[in-house]
């Protein structure tokens, strides 16, 4: 007798019980905590972010590969294991089969956590930066799965712009092309992750939450098949000093270059090069960066629940 599958992804009692109810839910990313940031200011952040949404009367719905089982809606207990536990992997949309049929703990990347997060029918999802295209890309073609998945992944992700080590031009372009829509968050400048504002202009703004939900139902009514991206800058005075960003950004492309780091172990490498050259300072801008896009994602999710 063939086995019957379970149903994937599990979704939490409380998470199924808001959105059956039509209650605010807002999806959380986990590879922010199992690879994005360092131990144990990770298990912190993590619950940090599912405070503020309780808080602003919000279901969080942390998303991660939980022994095998891709989950909407992450325990306490489960989220406190991946970003303990050795052996975690980083698991984008491609990887989930891997992951469930190895039974492995896995942090799931902006690409899994959009895709799992629309079966399960959540509408909102914060996160820190996006993925998108890596300097080098026209001999490397290293460019991240985040941008396909939302290409065809109708929710809305509120994020800082893309992680500052990227080619934002480049990746600007990408998003163009794959008809991605972005609007930003009561600002035209793109914002640059660490720092308020990376140099590009946005064609779109956005002043209130009710406004984002407009444009959301919008999208929704013309069926249009990508994800709406909030581009939400730090406030600028919590950003990273952009000169001492600079230097630090050059000085970690130059380590990646010298060691050879691809593929996907260069975002983390990248990271932590950074935070080694701003002596720790780029974590307290992440996670002020996080925040800030988890609140922004919560007053949307209530406007849509509205
Ligand atoms: N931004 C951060 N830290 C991170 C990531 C983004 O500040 O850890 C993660 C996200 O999960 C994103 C992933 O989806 O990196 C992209 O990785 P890659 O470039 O390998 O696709
Ligand atoms: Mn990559």
């Amino acid at each position: 007798m063939t086995r019957q599958a379970p149903s994937l992804p599990a979704v939490s009692d409380e998470v199924r019980g808001a959105l059956d109810t039509g209650r605010p839910v807002v999806a959380l990313e986990s590879t922010i905590f199992t690879h994005g940031l360092p131990r144990p200011r990770n298990l912190d952040i993590a619950r940090e972010a599912e405070r503020l949404l309780r808080a602003a009367d919000v279901v969080p719905a942390t998303v991660g590969v939980s022994a095998g089982v891709p989950t909407v809606g992450l325990s306490d207990a489960e989220i406190e294991r991946l970003c303990t536990a050795d052996g975690v992997t980083k698991a984008g949309e491609r990887d989930l089969p891997g992951a469930v049929a190895t039974g492995r703990d896995a942090g799931t990347t902006v690409s899994a956590t959009a895709f799992l997060a629309r079966l399960a029918g959540v509408q909102v999802f914060a996160t820190g930066g996006l993925g998108g295209v890596h300097h080098g890309a026209r001999t490397t073609f290293d460019e991240s799965a985040d941008l396909v998945t939302l290409a065809r992944t109708p929710l809305t992700v509120v994020s800082a712009g893309v992680k500052s080590v990227l080619d934002i031009a480049a990746t600007l372009e990408r998003l163009e092309t794959l008809s991605i829509p972005v609007v930003g968050y009561r600002t035209r400048r793109f914002p640059g992750f660490y720092v308020a504002d990376s140099g590009h202009e946005i064609g779109t703004s956005a002043e209130s939450p009710e406004e984002v939900a407009a444009m959301i139902r919008a999208r929704d009514a013309l069926g249009l098949p990508a994800a709406l991206l909030v581009a939400n800058p730090v406030p600028a005075d919590r950003q990273l000093d952009p000169d001492l960003h600079e230097r630090a950004l050059a000085e970690a492309w130059e380590a990646a270059a010298r060691r050879g780091v691809s593929g996907a172990a260069i975002t983390p490498f990248l990271l932590d090069r950074i935070r080694s050259a701003t002596g720790g300072r780029s974590l307290d801008v992440n996670a002020e960066v996080y925040r800030n896009n988890v609140t922004v994602g919560a007053a949307i999710a209530r406007a849509l629940a509205a």
